[in-house]
C-alpha cells in the first residue's frame, strides 16, 4: 500500500515550522553575544536589535586571558556624543566601579569590567532609546577612544 500524507498535514507541519522560524529569529534580535579578546577591538562593530523586543539581553565575554586589571573589558551604552565624557569620569571612578561613574545618567546600560575566561549578562530596556542608533564601548582607561561599536534599534 501506498501512503501518502494528506495536503492538511503537510500544511499543518509547514505552518508549525515557519512558526517556529519566527520566534526563533525574534529571540535572536531580543538576545545579542558579544565578546572581546586581550585586544582592544570588541569581536562585532554592530549590533541589532528590535524595537519590539522591549527588553535586550546581552551577553559579554572576555575571551583573552589577562586579568581585568591589565585587561579589563566591559560594555557601555550611551549617545555617541556622551562617550568622551562618560570615559573621562570613568576613569576617575575607577576599577572599582566598573569604570563607570556612579549613577552617572548619560549611561544607558552598561555591564560590570571583566577579565580572560569571564563572562556577564545584563538585560537593559529599550524604553525611552527613541534614537535608532546608538554606541557602545569599553570604559577601561585608553581602551574607548577605538574600542567600539554600533547598537542599530530595527
Ligand atoms: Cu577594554
Amino acid at each position: 500500500m501506498h501512503l501518502q500524507p494528506s495536503r492538511k498535514t503537510l500544511t499543518h507541519a509547514a505552518t508549525g515550522v515557519l512558526l517556529m522560524l519566527m520566534s526563533l529569529s525574534a529571540m535572536a534580535a531580543c538576545e545579542v553575544q558579544i565578546s572581546a579578546p586581550d585586544g582592544l577591538s570588541f569581536d562585532l562593530k554592530e549590533l541589532s536589535v528590535e524595537r519590539s523586543c522591549g527588553t535586550v539581553k546581552l551577553t559579554f565575554t572576555h575571551t583573552g586571558k589577562l586579568a581585568k586589571n591589565i585587561m579589563g573589558h566591559n560594555w557601555v551604552l550611551s549617545k555617541a556624543a556622551d562617550l568622551t565624557g562618560i570615559a573621562t569620569d570613568g576613569q576617575k571612578a575607577g576599577l572599582d566601579n566598573d569604570y563607570v561613574k556612579p549613577g552617572d545618567t548619560r549611561v544607558l546600560a552598561f555591564t560590570k569590567i571583566i577579565g580572560g575566561g569571564e563572562s556577564t549578562s545584563i538585560n537593559f530596556s529599550l524604553e525611552g532609546l527613541r534614537e535608532s542608533e546608538y554606541t557602545y564601548f569599553c570604559s577601561f582607561p585608553g581602551h574607548w577612544a577605538i574600542m567600539k561599536g554600533l547598537l542599530k534599534i530595527n
